[in-house]
């Protein structure tokens, strides 16, 4: 993945525990890259290593980390140069969900190795729609768990999620029945 996401992931480690803590789940994870280059790709193998050994170190389940992770990652990317890219994508939750695909697509245009997964929604409601998440890594549904709550949040979006559809548990792909209310 492109070293924007191990910058995330580097800045939320450092932020909740501090450098040495940071320094410490680096070496455990047998990473050396002294700073990350955020357009550069990295190894996947790379980010599971660090999201491994943070989790061993801080005896937090991986995939309350991958929530967090993701719960951060909107507001980071926002802050990080990427707002306009976002802005693009929607202005509602509704809106912004529904066009993903696009956002990656825009962001694929100058990072052609960029591998994004690919999010659809069917049964779209007034309060509720069905998200499909397809994606050629695994063990990352939390994360998506993490990125809903955060979209959640940039659009001041009351929003319920249930994880329907587990591709951990056999199922083709993930599916997400989420509830929303948007703001009055
Ligand atoms: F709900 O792969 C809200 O490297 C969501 O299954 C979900 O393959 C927002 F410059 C610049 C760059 C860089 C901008 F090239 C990425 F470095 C992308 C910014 C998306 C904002 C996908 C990151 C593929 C890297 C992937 C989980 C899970 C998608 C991470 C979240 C908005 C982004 O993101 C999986 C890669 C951006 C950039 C956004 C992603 C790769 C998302 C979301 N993905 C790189």
């Amino acid at each position: 993945m492109y070293g924007l996401v191990n910058q995330a992931v580097e800045e939320l480690v450092r932020a909740q525990h501090g450098d040495a803590t940071w320094d410490l789940i680096k070496a455990r994870a047998g990473v050396d890259t002294p700073a990350f280059v955020g357009m550069s790709p990295y190894p996947d193998e790379v980010t599971y290593r660090l999201v491994g050994a943070a989790s061993e170190h801080l005896g937090v389940p991986a995939g309350d980390l991958l929530e967090a992770f993701g719960e951060y990652w909107t507001l980071y990317t926002a802050r990080k140069g990427y707002g306009n890219i976002l802005a693009l994508a929607g202005s509602t939750f509704v809106d912004f969900v529904q066009h993903l695909d696009h956002l990656h697509a825009h962001v694929a245009m100058s990072f052609p190795e960029l591998r994004p997964p690919s999010f659809w929604c069917t049964d779209v409601t007034d309060g509720s729609l069905r998200l499909h998440y397809r994606s050629t890594r695994e063990g990352l549904a939390p994360m998506v768990v993490g990125l809903l709550r955060g979209l959640g949040k940039m659009f001041d979006t009351a929003i319920t999620i249930e994880h329907v559809a587990d591709r951990a548990r056999g199922a083709d792909h993930d599916e997400f029945q989420i509830g929303f209310t948007p703001p009055a």
